[in-house]
C-alpha cells in the first residue's frame, strides 16, 4: 500500500524537511510489526510503502520528527486490509 502523508502547520502552511517513520501493526500476538520510512516527494508531502503480511485490521502509527525538532504522532486505524495489499 502506497500511504501518503501531509504535513501542515498551524497556518495550513506544508511543512519541509520532516523525518516520518510508519510503524503498522495488528492488535493480536505474534505479528511483527511493518515498517516504513517516509520520503519528502511534493509540498510537505510524504510517501512510503507499506507491505502488509496479512489481512485484516491494521493499525498505523506514524512518528515524525520536524526540522525545528519538535516532534508528531499520529495513528491511523484501517479496519480491512485487503489480502495482498
Ligand atoms: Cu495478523
Amino acid at each position: 500500500m502506497i500511504a501518503d502523508v501531509t504535513l501542515r502547520d498551524r497556518s495550513r502552511q506544508p511543512v519541509h524537511g520532516a523525518r516520518l517513520q510508519l510503524q503498522a501493526f495488528m492488535s493480536h500476538p505474534g505479528m511483527a510489526p511493518v515498517l516504513a520510512t517516509a520520503e519528502e516527494r511534493a509540498d510537505g508531502v510524504y510517501r512510503a510503502t507499506l507491505r502488509f503480511t496479512m489481512a485484516g485490521p491494521w493499525t498505523i502509527v506514524i512518528q515524525g520528527s520536524l526540522p525545528d525538532g519538535r516532534t508528531v504522532t499520529h495513528r491511523v486505524d484501517i479496519p480491512d486490509v485487503q489480502a495482498g495489499g
